[in-house]
C-alpha cells in the first residue's frame, strides 16, 4: 500500500507546488515523506537535493547546493528534519526566486 502511495506521489508531486495554496503546508509534508522513503524521519543530503526538484522545480548545481545546505540543516547534524525542511521551504516561491536571481547574476 505504501508503495502505491509513493508511486502516485511521484507522479503528482511535481505539480503539487501549483496548488500548494490549496493544501497549505501539507504539501511539504507529503513531499518530505515521499523523499524519506525509508521513513527515517530525516533527509540526507542526496534526498534534500531531490526535494528541490519536487518543491520548487529546480535542479541545483553542486555550488548552489553547498550554499543552501547550511541554511537547511540548522542544527548542523548533517541531516534535515521535517521541522528544518518546513522552515526553509515555508516561502518556496521566494526561495526559488532567490536561486533564479543568483543565476541571472
Ligand atoms: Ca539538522
Amino acid at each position: 500500500m505504501k508503495g502505491v502511495v509513493g508511486v502516485v506521489c511521484l507522479i503528482v508531486c511535481p505539480y503539487l507546488h501549483l496548488f500548494s495554496f490549496l493544501l497549505g503546508h501539507r504539501y511539504l509534508r507529503i513531499i518530505y515523506e515521499t523523499i524519506d522513503s525509508e521513513s527515517t524521519g530525516r533527509l540526507n543530503p542526496a534526498e534534500v537535493r531531490e526535494s528541490f526538484l519536487l518543491v520548487i522545480d529546480i535542479t541545483l548545481t553542486d555550488d548552489e547546493f553547498d550554499a543552501v545546505y547550511g541554511e537547511l540543516d540548522q542544527d548542523a547534524d548533517g541531516f534535515v528534519s521535517f521541522k528544518e525542511f518546513k522552515k526553509y521551504f515555508k516561502n518556496a516561491k521566494a526561495i526559488k526566486q532567490g536561486i533564479l536571481d543568483k543565476r541571472a547574476g
